[in-house]
């Protein structure tokens, strides 16, 4: 019974959400393009009156994008049980009323959202075969111009499908902006352990990469090019805040009205004799040699990890999480695959790779806008307990705009936020990840340019670059079977690849997943 009701839930949360997710990423590109065609805007405006029917039958907060970011308020002690039987804020919804609007709304509210996906209601966002421009600023100095890396960073933006298990995601996307205005530093991760950084000060990148404390050393990857040992700590009662809110995340609304929140993006050119030489053991260096390829990276940030097992067993704060895409520019010129050669998603530390060489077949089902592309290794029933999962398939979902199948599908695991390729596939006593609650295309993030020569295009891009501690305290191993703690930022992470010119990658020996 409880997976009828709650599959009945996410049915009626569906329109809703892809209704936030097009008033959200649409109104926001409309202003870059200035005016729209009248049709356009009146299908906009009838969506905000629907759009705030249903949140006034559900009792979702309206989001109002001048509002500074709310904190989340869930008390952790809150049973889940109680947590099914309210929305977010605490308002019991009639499901007789809802399912009335639904009943006498849906049609309409399809066919506006299906009018906004033409391409005279969206601004360019994400251009097929773009002139690649060979020259312009190269300011994180890794010899692709900066222009060109946004431009693929917005094609190749991820879908995210998040998952439903017995209730909604709740530890959701979080800005690491406000996860760390709601953290401290510590010297372990004991909670209650020494305070080297009080919260406050954590927003300022100065102070949080300025630490030399005792034998922990700088917490400056430029400085002291190692994985240290301190500790950021997010408050379960900051000021003005309870409820642990930098575990939490952003409310719903504001994630899926912005697109991008706790998104960050990382290109870097590779030298490759094929694309499927491509390995993450392999540090780049000056003496590779081969044709260009274009590596492009998405490092998404999650303020709690909940593994769901009893005594909250490998739950850890702070959860970095990334799906990647190797590009080729020539194949792109010649009109082969749009130039994509592979998609990586990882999970529980496993790669789960698709070279786009090894497709042997092609799918997209009539009422999908996404292809299934499936390989040499195709198999429904893969697990992860048996190691890497290469070639078996992928999903890429058609950009509204151009009709280009170029966004890789990924399905986040419930609470602990693994990236999977597909519904299907499982690993050792995992939550769901069957992609049956919120969803959304992602908006292009900011792109974080290199360690050594960063971009500066969001105040935390510094601290996400160069901070060489864990993005967390608490954690919880169990000795003898279970280890984990808090990650390190995503250059600590062997998916991240560094420029070939690096002074401090090859310092930093073998890295992880
Ligand atoms: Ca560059
Ligand atoms: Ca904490
Ligand atoms: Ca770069
Ligand atoms: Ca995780």
């Amino acid at each position: 019974m409880r997976l009828g009701g709650g599959a009945t839930r996410v049915r009626r949360h569906a329109a809703g959400v892809m209704l936030f997710a097009v008033l959200g990423c649409v109104a926001v590109m409309a202003t870059r393009v200035g005016a729209e065609p009248v049709a356009c805007t009146r299908a906009r405006q009838r969506l905000r009156v629907l759009d705030q029917q249903l949140r006034n039958l559900t009792g979702s907060a309206h989001h109002d994008p001048a509002r500074p970011l709310r904190r989340r308020e869930i008390d952790d002690d809150e049973s889940s049980e109680r947590r099914r039987s309210t929305d977010r804020d605490g308002v019991t919804a009639d499901p007789g009323a809802v399912h009335a609007w639904h009943v006498a709304h849906d049609a309409e509210m399809q066919a506006l959202l299906r009018q906004l996906q033409d391409p005279e209601c969206q601004p360019p966002s994400c251009t097929s075969s773009p002139p690649l421009p060979h020259t312009g600023d190269d300011n994180d100095q890794d010899g692709l111009p900066d222009e060109l890396e946004q431009q693929l960073l917005t094609r190749f933006r991820p879908y995210f499908r998040f998952s439903f298990d017995g209730g909604a995601e709740h530890y959701n996307p979080t800005d690491v902006g406000f996860y760390l205005s709601v953290s401290e530093v510590l010297e372990s991760g004991a909670e209650d352990s020494h305070v080297i950084l009080a919260n406050g000060l954590l927003p300022e990148a100065g102070r949080i990469l300025g630490l030399d404390y005792e034998d922990l050393g700088s917490s400056d990857i430029t400085k002291s090019a190692k994985a240290s040992r301190y500790h950021i700590n997010p408050l379960e009662s900051p000021p003005g805040g309870s409820g642990n809110p930098g575990r939490h995340g952003n409310e719903w609304s504001d994630v899926l009205a912005r697109g991008n929140v706790g998104l960050y993006g990382h290109v870097v050119p590779v030298r490759l004799r094929t694309p499927e030489s491509f390995s993450p053991d392999h540090v780049l260096s000056a003496s590779d040699v081969g044709d260009l390829y274009i590596k492009i990276e998405y490092w998404q940030f999650f303020g709690y990890n909940n593994a769901n097992q009893v005594n909250d067993i490998a739950d850890h704060e702070g959860d970095w999480c990334s799906v990647q895409v190797l590009y080729s520019p020539e194949r792109d010129r010649m009109g082969q695959d749009g130039g994509l050669c592979a998609i990586f998603h990882y999970a529980h530390g496993y790669e789960m790779r698709f070279d786009v060489s090894a497709t042997q077949s092609r799918d997209a089902l009539p009422d999908q806008h996404w292809v299934e592309l499936r390989g040499s290794a195709y198999n429904s029933d893969a697990n992860l307990r048996d190691g890497n999962i290469l070639n078996n398939c992928v999903r890429l979902v058609q950009d509204p705009v151009t009709k280009e199948f170029c966004h890789p599908l990924v399905y986040v695991e419930y609470g602990g936020h693994e990236f999977w390729p597909t519904e299907d596939w499982t690993f050792i006593a995992v939550p769901n990840h069957n992609g049956s609650s919120f969803q959304y295309l992602s908006c292009s993030p900011p792109n974080l340019g290199e360690v050594e020569h960063p971009l500066h295009e969001c105040d935390e891009g510094l601290v996400i670059l160069r901070f060489n501690g864990l993005w967390g305290a608490f954690s919880r191993s169990l000795a003898g079977s279970v280890e984990t703690e808090p990650p390190h930022g995503p250059p600590l992470h062997k998916q991240w690849t560094w420029p070939a010119d690096s002074s401090i990658r090859w310092l930093l020996g073998n890295l992880s997943f």
